[in-house]
């Protein structure tokens, strides 16, 4: 196994939480670094992309979050073998970037702007993305997004859910998912179970 070192902000989420979950559940030995923002600040020239997550392996820095969290799912077993149902994982993975991207540039916005933003995401975007990401778990059965079991693409989804929920976006109702997709909401809860998930979110 190589040497993993994760280097993300110092919460429960956003872009780096998929892949730190990951290892979690596939029990792969990792330094969770967590840098505040202050510290990215200072840092960030020296990032490609001037971004975090990185993940160095073996001391090589690799960027990219989805990238990153493939690569991790390859090594933990949460990725498929199979082409088309890591296709199908992958386009669930890019869809959840793309509406992350949007909601990410609110956050430098003045208030009254970001609210206007964020009340026309929840009314199009955000609804678009959670119906569309909701028919594609009915179509593959109702339990998992690809190949039939838990993968890197059920973690993405189940961490963008937690933070819509959370209740932490202004301006977007923490109702939006109970409210527009309840069998994703029902899903959220569901992989919540995992014994995995529950000892470390105990823990952590
Ligand atoms: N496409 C990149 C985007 C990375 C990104 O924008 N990360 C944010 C934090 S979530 C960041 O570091 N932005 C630059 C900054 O805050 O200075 C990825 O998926 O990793």
């Amino acid at each position: 196994m190589p040497k993993l070192k994760l280097t993300y902000f110092d919460f429960h989420g956003g872009r780096a939480e998929p892949a730190r979950l990951a290892m979690i559940i596939g029990g792969i030995p990792f330094e969770d670094e967590r840098i505040s923002f202050e510290e990215h600040a200072v840092a960030l020239k020296n990032r490609p992309f001037e971004a975090v997550p990185v993940l160095e392996v073996d001391g090589l820095v690799i960027s990219q979050s989805n990238t990153i969290t493939r690569y991790i799912g390859k090594l933990a077993d949460l990725y498929p073998d199979d082409i088309l149902q890591a296709a199908l994982c992958d386009e669930v993975m890019s869809a959840l970037e793309d509406i992350t991207h949007m909601v990410v540039a609110t956050f430098p916005m003045a208030e009254d702007e970001k609210k206007a933003a964020r009340e026309d995401l929840a009314a199009g975007a955000m609804t678009v993305y959670l119906k569309r990401i909701e028919q594609y778990l009915k179509d593959r059965g109702g339990i998992y997004f690809a190949d039939d079991r838990l993968t890197v693409a059920d973690l993405k989804v189940y961490v963008w859910i937690a933070g819509l929920r959370s209740g932490e976006l202004d301006y977007i109702p923490a109702d939006i998912v109970a409210k527009t997709t309840p069998l994703l909401n029902d899903y959220f809860e569901r992989i919540h179970l995992h014994p995995k998930l529950t000892e470390y979110y105990a823990k952590a």
